[in-house]
């Protein structure tokens, strides 16, 4: 019953339904007051992409429509709570994504993305000395990442495939001598000079993991997104540099942009 639409009908209802002669192969349940019909939908296994939901059509034919956005399943607490690139708080990323599919072909619509998690807050500006140590900190936190992924990889494997385990074996070797935790923007400097090589590969595999959708060498608004969103409200410069990142202002960031951003040299690709 679950997976199914349960009408809810009265006697007479059901008995003028059979009275029409309609051809029906569903499932009957005799109540006291009610007969049960369970009618598969359709619906219960047609995917629909964000801000969009399935209806019927005349013909019983399932197809996406945008949502409304009063329809969408309220908040549970605060933290369903999303900020809009219109600045704007939206009480569930449903209802973004709603008003959005609702704006389409506006140019509105066209610009609106979920920017963070959480209501709108003030974000101060990001100033240009901190804006040029932004890549020089995250650099070193997306080699964090990969060599926290490497630990847990080798208490239970799973995380990494061998190829990648091998690379960053390598990285985690060498980290020793760099000791763990926060280091000053001198001390990231001089290392990323001095071990170059190290950086190269967490700049790479990160680009890997977001270009999915498709995988095309190119990270679009939505691609960005599961590395951006939880940045934004932590890192106030979040935003302004993967602006600048899309250096030709395409709205998508190619391979080569992302790694110029991170201040990797052109050379071999190794995902
Ligand atoms: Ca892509
Ligand atoms: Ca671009």
């Amino acid at each position: 019953m679950s997976k199914a639409r349960a009408v809810l009908m009265s006697e007479e209802e059901l008995e003028a339904l059979v009275n029409t002669g309609e051809d029906t192969d569903d499932e009957k349940v005799h109540g006291n007051l009610f007969y049960v019909v369970c009618v598969a939908d359709p619906c219960d296994t047609f995917r629909c992409k964000r801000g969009k939901t399935c209806k019927l059509d005349d013909g019983n034919k399932p197809s996406c429509v945008c949502q409304v956005p009063s329809e969408c399943p309220p908040s549970l607490n605060e933290l369903d709570h999303v900020c809009g690139t219109d600045n704007k708080t939206y009480d569930t990323s449903c209802e973004l994504f709603a008003t959005k599919c609702n704006l389409e072909g506006t140019k509105k619509g066209h610009r609106l993305h979920l920017d963070y998690t959480g209501s709108c807050k003030l974000i101060p500006p990001c100033l240009d000395p901190e804006l040029i140590q932004f890549p020089l900190r995250m650099r070193d936190w997306l080699k964090n990442v990969l060599l926290q992924l490497y630990e847990h990889d080798t208490t239970s494997p799973g995380f990494l495939t061998p190829k990648q385990r091998l690379r960053v074996k390598k990285i985690f070797e060498s980290e020793r001598r760099l000791h763990a935790g926060d280091h000053s923007v001198e001390l990231l400097e001089r290392d990323f000079e001095k071990n170059y090589h190290m950086y190269i590969y967490p700049v790479h595999w990160q680009f890997a993991q977001l270009d999915q959708h498709p995988s095309d060498r190119y990270l679009s608004h939505s691609e960005l997104a599961p590395l951006r969103v939880p940045l934004v409200p932590m890192e106030h410069c979040t935003s302004l540099f993967f602006q600048e990142c899309d250096s030709d202002k395409d709205k998508q960031v190619s391979f080569k942009e992302w790694t110029s951003c991170f201040g990797i040299k052109e050379g071999t690709v190794i995902f």
